[in-house]
């Protein structure tokens, strides 16, 4: 694959816009908007280079399309993955009949033995994928990978509500432990 030349600049972006504003001593609105130009200027005063540009080349090139800007590029926020309290419009959706999460090995103790299903942790939202190999890279960033298949079409039945993210991303508020339909460790 590619290597990216942003990524260090683009994890940065990442954490501003979904964690901590507060990196780049800026502030987010309500649905999550950074102002674009307050976001350059925070983030140059940060001792990185940035430009308006580069910002763009950053949100195409994006390998998860994490970013999007506004209709004007006057604004720009992360399209999912925050811990702090916005609420970027996310769309409800029927998610497909299993969706799939990647988790460490490790974790799989708590979350199937004693029953505890996946939380969202930090974050607004579990985070599911649509598809397998997506799932295994999620869970290897956590250690020695582990893959859910999650029941999406019971928990929809019962009354579970999920969002399709504008960059594909499945996300519901948590899963409790019997909507857990199968698991491969140590994938
Ligand atoms: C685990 C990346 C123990 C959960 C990815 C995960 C994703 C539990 C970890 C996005 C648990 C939280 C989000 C329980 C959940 N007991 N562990 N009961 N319930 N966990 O990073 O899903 O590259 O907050 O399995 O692609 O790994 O940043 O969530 O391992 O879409 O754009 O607690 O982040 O996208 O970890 O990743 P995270 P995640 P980006």
């Amino acid at each position: 694959m590619a290597i990216d030349p942003y990524k260090k600049i683009s994890k940065f972006i990442s954490l501003v816009l979904r964690h901590n504003p507060g990196a780049a001593r800026i502030k987010l609105d309500d649905h999550g908007w950074a102002d674009v130009e307050e976001l350059i200027r925070g983030v140059k005063e940060t001792g990185r280079t940035l430009d308006l540009q580069t910002l763009k080349e950053i949100v195409r090139t994006n390998d998860k399309k994490r970013f999007s800007f506004n209709e004007d590029c006057t604004k720009i926020r992360a399209n999912q993955g925050h811990s702090i309290s916005v609420d970027v419009e996310l769309k409800t959706a029927i998610p497909p009949n299993v969706l799939y999460h990647g988790t460490a090995t490790r974790f799989l103790g708590s979350i199937l033995n004693r029953r505890e299903g996946l939380k969202p942790g930090s974050r607004l939202y579990v985070h599911l994928s649509g598809d397998y190999d997506t799932a295994v890279k999620v869970g290897q960033r956590h250690g020695i990978p582990a893959v859910l298949q999650v029941d999406a079409k019971r928990m929809a039945e019962d009354g579970y509500t999920f969002y399709l993210s504008a960059n594909g991303v499945w996300l519901t508020k948590e899963v409790p432990s019997e909507y857990i339909c199968n698991f491969q460790r140590n994938c």
